[in-house]
C-alpha cells in the first residue's frame, strides 16, 4: 500500500509543502500540499519531478576516496580517515590559510548546510572562504549592511498587499523568486493586478514574468544602477520624496539630492536605452501609488554596479516612505532566527576588514570573491590554497572561467566534496561525502524564512528513514568538523551539536536580560527534546526565538526586550514555540503577515539607517563616468528555465528536454546583421574564450543583447551524470575571466559583458 508523507520542497526558494507519495522507501510521486500553512498546494514542475530527482541511479551511495589517481568506493570511516590524514597535518605545517571552504547553494536548501559551516569554518580558521553569494546576492547584503548595519537585514517586497511592484532584472515566473520567499509567486503577481495594484518589469528580456506587467521596460544591461539613480532623482527634484516617520531614522536624507544631481533622467537616458519621459513617469507612478515596493534580483546584482543599484533600491523604498510599512518593503522576523534585540546604535558594518592574498580584493561578509578562487590556488607564496573543502558546490560551471579552475582543482595536495553527485568540480576530490536524497533528509528552512513574505514556520522529519549505510548529512558535516580539527574517532559527532547547544545556554543563562538568566545551563539543555543534534538545535532555536516558549521562564512569547509588536498572531504559536509544538502541527503554522519592525532592526553605529555611507559615496564618481561611456553593440545576459536549476538539474529526464535547452536566443534584426539562422551555429567570444552554440532567434531579447543560460557544459571526463551528458550544452562562464568584479562586494558581473557573435557553417 503506498502512504504519504509531508516533505519541504528544497528545489527553490518558495519553499512549498508537498506530499509525497511512496511504495516502500520509493517515492513514486509529489504533490502541493494543499494544507500547507504557507503554499496551499502549490507545486512547479521541479517538485513534481522530487521522486525522479531522489532516485536519480547516478547520485552516488557510498563515499569515494582517490587511491592511486582513481577514487574508490569506501567505508564512511576510511573517508573521514582520509580527511584527517590530510587537513590538520596541512593546517599544521602551512597555516590555517592553506585550506580554503567553498559553500554553494544547495547549503541554505538543507539543514545541515545551515547548521555546520560557520562550525567548520571557526574549526579550519581560515579566511579562504568563498561562496555562491560572490555569484549572486552579495551586492544586496553589502548595501544591506551599510544602510542598516546588518548585512541580513534584507527587506522583501509585501507581495500580497501592495500596490505597485516595480520588479528589476528578477524573472519569478520561472525562479519562483529569490530574496523574497513566496510559493506560487507568479499567482501573486496576477493577485495584484486583479486587486488594482501595478506592476512594473525592468528587464531587457520580454520574460514571462514581464508578460503580466502593466509596463515593460527593457534597458540596456548594467544599466539598473543608472535608472534608478534617475528615479530618486525625479523623487527630489519633483518633491514627491515623502519618506514620513523614516526621516527622523534616517541619516543623510539632506545630502541625497546633492550626491545624486548628475544622475537626471535625461542623463541617463542614453545610457539606459530609454527615454527620459520614461523614467520621469516611472518615477511619479511610484509616488503616486499608494503602497509600493521597488524589488531586484540576479539582473540588478551580478552587474557592475550591482551594489550600488542593491542600495538604490532600498534608497527608492526610503524616498516613497515604503520601506517597514504594510505594503511596501518589510523585515522578515523567522521563528528559528534570533530574538529582536532592544533598538539602540550597534556595531556596524564593516567591509575589507582583510584582503585576498594575491588580487587585495577586499571581504565582504567575511568572504571573498569566488572568481578569486582559482588564482589563490595557483599562485605560489604563503598563504596559498592547498587543500579545499567544497560543500554543495560546483564552480567549474558556476563561476567564472571553469578551465581555469578546472585546472586549479586538479593541481591540489587535497580536496573533499560533500556532494550526491560526482560531477565537473567533485570529479576533482580526494575524498567524495555522499549525503542521502532529500527524502531522506529532515527539513528546516533556515535561511529562507529570513526573506519570507509571510511569518510562518515548518518542519519535516525524513520522509523515507536512512538508508542502511548511509549518513545524514548533518552527521556528513558534524564528522568533517570533527576530522579537519583532528577529533576524528575521539569525539562522537553529536558532540558537536552539544557543543553548540551548551555555548549557546551559558551565554543566555549569564545575560541578565535573557529570560533564562541565572537558570542552570545542563538542566535546560535536558529539557530540549528531538531525535537527534539537528533536532535539539533546532528546539533551542525555535524555544529562545521570537515566538518561543522561553522554556516557559520568559512570560508570554515574543515579550522579548523590544519585541511588544512581534507577539505571534494566533493559535498554537501564541503558546509559544518549540520542536514538540512545531511536530504537532505537519503543515507548518503561521505566524501573520510582516510587521513593521524597523528600529530594533537596526545595527548601525548610529543607530539610524546610514543612507549615504562612505563606501557607496566613494563608488557614486565611477557611476557618474559610466554616463559618458560608450555602449558595447552585443552584451550578454543569462536566463534561468522553470525546469532548471542552476548547475545540478539537468540529469533528471522528467526535466530535461523541450525548451529547456542550452541555447543563445538572439533578436531578429541582430541575427539578419549579423547573418545568424534558427537552428544555425555562432561562434560567441569575450574576454575569457568563446563557445560554439546553437542560435535561437527571438525577439524576446531586446536589440543589442543575446542571452544564455548558466549551469551547462557536461561534458567533461570524469563526472557520473549520463542523463546530462548526453546533452551537455555549453559552460556560459566560459566566457568570463574572472576579471570583471562589483568591486564593494567581490560579485561577479555575470549579466551585461560585451561578447562577439559570427556565424559558423
Ligand atoms: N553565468 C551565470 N552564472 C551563474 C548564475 C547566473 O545567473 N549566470 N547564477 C549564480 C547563482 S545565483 C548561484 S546561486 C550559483 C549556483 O552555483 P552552485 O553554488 O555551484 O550551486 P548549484 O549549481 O545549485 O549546485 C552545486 C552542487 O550542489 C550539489 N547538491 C545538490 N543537492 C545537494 C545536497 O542536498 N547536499 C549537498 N551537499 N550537495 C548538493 C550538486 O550536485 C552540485 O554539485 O550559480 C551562479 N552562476
Ligand atoms: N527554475 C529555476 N529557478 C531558480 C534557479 C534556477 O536556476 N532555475 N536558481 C535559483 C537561484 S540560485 C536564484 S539566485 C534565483 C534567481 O532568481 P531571479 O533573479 O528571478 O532569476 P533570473 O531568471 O536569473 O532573472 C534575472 C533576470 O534579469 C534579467 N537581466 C539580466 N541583466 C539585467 C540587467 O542588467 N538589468 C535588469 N533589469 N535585468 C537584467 C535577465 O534577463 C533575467 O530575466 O532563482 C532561483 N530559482
Ligand atoms: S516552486 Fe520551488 S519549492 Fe515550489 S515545488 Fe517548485 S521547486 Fe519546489
Ligand atoms: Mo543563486
Amino acid at each position: 500500500m503506498p502512504r504519504t508523507a509531508l516533505r519541504i520542497c528544497p528545489l527553490c526558494e518558495a519553499t512549498c509543502g508537498l506530499t509525497l507519495t511512496i511504495e516502500g522507501t520509493t517515492v513514486t510521486g509529489a504533490r502541493g500540499d494543499r494544507e500547507d500553512v504557507f503554499s496551499r498546494g502549490f507545486i512547479c514542475p521541479k517538485g513534481a519531478a522530487f521522486g525522479g530527482l531522489d532516485a536519480d541511479p547516478d547520485r552516488l551511495r557510498t563515499p569515494l576516496v582517490r587511491r592511486d589517481g582513481r577514487l574508490r568506493e569506501a567505508t564512511w570511516d576510511e573517508a573521514y580517515e582520509a580527511v584527517a590524514a590530510a587537513i590538520p597535518a596541512l593546517v599544521r605545517e602551512c597555516g590555517p590559510q592553506s585550506v580554503g571552504v567553498v559553500l554553494g547553494n544547495p547549503n541554505v536548501h538543507t539543514m545541515a548546510g545551515n547548521l555546520y559551516p560557520p562550525l567548520l569554518l571557526k574549526a579550519l580558521g581560515t579566511r579562504n572562504f568563498f561562496t555562491a553569494s560572490t555569484l549572486d546576492q552579495m551586492p544586496k547584503h553589502v548595501s544591506s549592511g551599510l544602510l542598516f548595519g546588518d548585512p541580513f537585514a534584507i527587506a522583501v517586497p509585501d507581495l500580497d498587499r501592495t500596490d505597485f511592484l516595480l520588479l528589476l532584472g528578477a524573472n519569478p515566473v520561472e525562479s519562483n523568486g529569490s530574496l523574497c520567499t513566496a510559493p506560487d509567486f507568479p499567482g501573486r503577481l496576477k493577485a495584484l493586478r486583479a486587486r488594482g495594484g501595478t506592476l512594473v518589469v525592468v528587464d531587457p528580456r520580454r520574460t514571462r514574468t514581464a508578460k503580466l506587467a502593466d509596463l515593460h521596460l527593457a534597458p540596456r544591461p548594467g544599466s539598473d544602477a543608472l535608472l534608478l539613480a534617475a528615479l530618486a532623482h525625479t523623487l527630489l527634484a519633483e518633491r514627491l520624496a515623502a519618506p514620513g516617520a523614516l526621516a527622523e531614522r534616517t541619516e543623510g536624507l539632506g545630502e541625497l539630492a546633492e550626491a545624486l544631481a548628475r544622475f537626471t533622467p535625461e542623463a541617463v537616458a542614453p545610457a539606459c536605452d530609454l527615454t527620459a519621459a520614461e523614467i520621469r513617469d516611472l518615477a511619479r507612478a511610484l509616488a503616486a501609488a499608494p503602497t509600493a515596493a521597488v524589488y531586484g534580483r540576479i539582473g540588478s546584482c551580478t552587474v557592475e554596479y550591482g551594489t550600488l543599484a542593491s542600495w538604490l533600491i532600498d534608497v527608492l523604498n526610503i524616498l516613497t516612505g515604503n520601506l517597514d510599512r504594510p505594503g511596501g518593503a518589510l523585515f522578515p522576523l523567522p521563528a528559528a532566527g534570533p530574538r529582536p534585540r532592544p533598538a539602540g546604535p550597534g556595531k556596524g558594518f564593516a567591509l575589507g576588514r582583510w584582503l585576498s592574498r594575491v588580487s587585495g580584493h577586499p571581504e565582504a561578509k567575511s568572504e571573498l570573491p569566488i572568481a578569486a578562487l582559482a588564482e589563490e590556488i595557483e599562485t605560489p607564496g604563503e598563504g596559498r590554497i592547498r587543500a579545499l573543502v567544497a560543500i554543495a558546490a560546483n564552480p567549474v560551471l558556476s563561476a567564472p572561467d571553469g578551465r581555469r579552475l578546472d585546472a586549479a582543482l586538479a593541481g591540489l595536495d587535497f580536496m573533499v566534496s560533500i556532494d550526491p553527485y560526482l560531477n565537473e568540480t567533485s570529479r576533482h576530490a580526494h575524498v567524495v561525502l555522499p549525503p542521502p536524497p532529500p527524502s531522506q533528509s529532515a527539513h528546516h528552512d533556515f535561511a529562507f524564512n529570513g526573506f519570507a513574505i509571510r511569518n510562518q514556520v515548518r518542519y519535516s522529519r525524513p520522509a523515507v528513514p536512512l538508508e542502511a549505510d548511509r549518513l545524514d548529512e548533518c552527521e556528513i558535516h558534524a564528522r568533517l568538523v570533527l576530522a579537519v580539527s583532528g577529533r576524528y574517532g575521539s569525539a562522537a559527532p553529536s558532540a558537536v551539536d552539544e557543543m553548540v547547544i551548551h555555548g549557546v545556554l551559558a551565554k543566555e543563562t549569564a545575560d541578565p536580560r535573557s529570560p533564562l538568566h541565572g537558570q542552570d545551563p545542563q538542566r535546560l539543555a535536558g529539557l530540549l527534546t528531538g531525535d537527534d543534534g539537528p533536532e535539539r538545535r533546532l528546539d533551542l532555536m525555535l524555544r529562545l526565538g521570537p515566538y518561543g516558549d522561553r522554556f516557559g521562564l520568559g512570560g508570554a512569547p515574543g515579550a522579548g526586550p523590544g519585541a511588544a509588536e512581534d507577539a505571534p498572531a494566533s493559535g498554537a504559536a501564541a503558546e509559544g514555540l518549540s520542536l514538540d509544538r512545531l511536530l504537532a502541527h505537519p503543515h507548518g503554522i503561521d505566524l501573520g503577515p510582516l510587521r513593521p519592525r524597523l528600529p530594533e532592526v537596526l545595527r548601525t553605529r548610529s543607530g539610524r539607517i546610514e543612507l549615504l555611507p562612505d563606501p557607496i559615496t566613494a563608488e557614486l564618481p565611477r557611476l557618474r563616468a559610466a554616463l559618458a561611456d560608450r555602449p558595447a553593440t552585443l552584451v550578454l545576459v543569462g536566463r534561468r528555465h522553470l525546469r532548471s536549476n542552476n548547475s545540478w538539474l539537468h540529469n533528471v529526464p522528467a526535466l530535461t528536454g523541450g525548451s529547456n535547452r542550452c541555447t543563445l536566443q538572439v533578436h531578429p534584426e541582430d541575427a539578419g546583421r549579423l547573418g545568424l539562422t534558427e537552428g544555425g551555429m555562432a561562434r560567441i567570444t569575450a574576454d575569457g574564450g568563446s563557445l560554439e552554440v546553437p542560435v535561437e532567434v527571438t525577439d524576446t531579447v531586446r536589440t543589442g543583447v543575446v542571452s544564455l543560460p548558466h549551469g551547462w557544459g557536461h561534458d567533461r571526463d570524469g563526472a557520473r551524470l549520463s542523463v546530462a551528458s548526453a546533452a551537455p550544452g555549453v559552460n556560459v562562464n566560459q566566457l568570463l575571466d574572472g576579471s570583471l568584479l562589483d568591486p564593494l562586494s567581490g560579485t561577479a558581473v555575470l549579466n551585461g559583458f560585451p561578447v562577439e557573435l559570427t556565424p559558423l557553417p
